[in-house]
């Protein structure tokens, strides 16, 4: 008899390509075999995240939760415990999810919350960091993969990559290299999450 597979769940907003970058690894690498873990769920809470649309493509299951109807950040967050404990993850995975978390939100999943963050931790947190990297004159930049912390963006680092900034860059530009970057990393630091676990 095979053992029980490990659920993980990931949080999304947009375009979806960590999202995409997981499937893909948690395919090739049989994650299901390997490593008794598989992608359980999707969950956006952006109707028009592309993302849903490749995760129902690839057959997973979808949800949508849009903050925008709930009357509190407190609301929202309730809601989405409850939905995501209905696949009793092993791991939740932010993959550019863009709205903050509460504590109580983050205290629930302490230890199996992770997050990718498109900057060289503890370099800029939050919003807009490739402009803001461009504007500090950065020659260097990159992504983090951090467990989440009731601190934003401040968890402790389970994997960075470093990219170049071009002379010429503009805050797309850099921002397509830093994904590529992440699209190593944040599958890589998942993998490893769940053969020491
Ligand atoms: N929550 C906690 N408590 N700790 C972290 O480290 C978190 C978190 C929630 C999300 C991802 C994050 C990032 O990697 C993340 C890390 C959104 C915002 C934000 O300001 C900031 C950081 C991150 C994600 N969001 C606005 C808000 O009011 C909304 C912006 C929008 O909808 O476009 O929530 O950087
Ligand atoms: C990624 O670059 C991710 O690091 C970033 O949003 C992008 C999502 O792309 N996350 C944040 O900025 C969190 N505040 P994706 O939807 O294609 O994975």
């Amino acid at each position: 008899m095979s053992a029980p597979l490990r659920n993980i769940v990931v949080l999304i907003s947009g375009a979806g390509s960590n999202l995409q970058a997981l499937m893909r690894a948690a395919q090739q690498e049989q994650w299901e075999q390997r490593l008794q873990a598989r992608i359980a769920a999707v969950v956006s809470n952006r109707s028009d995240a592309p993302g849903l649309a490749l995760a129902r493509t690839a057959g997973l299951a979808c949800e949508l939760l849009d903050h925008t109807e709930y009357p509190s950040r407190h609301a929202f967050d309730a809601a989405l415990m409850t939905r995501i404990d209905a696949h009793q993850p092993t791991l939740v995975l932010l993959a550019g999810f863009m709205r903050i978390l509460t504590p109580e939100f983050v205290r629930h999943y302490e230890g199996r919350l992770i997050n990718i963050h498109p900057s060289l931790l503890p370099a800029f947190t939050g919003l807009h960091t490739h402009r803001r990297a461009l504007e500090a004159g950065c020659k260097v930049a990159g992504a983090t993969v951090h467990r989440v912390t009731a601190e934003l963006d401040h968890g402790p680092i389970l994997a960075q990559a470093a990219v170049p900034v071009m002379p010429d860059d503009s805050p797309e530009t850099l921002a397509a290299r830093v994904r590529a970057a992440e699209h190593q990393i944040y599958p890589q630091a998942v993998r490893e999450w769940l053969q020491t676990r």
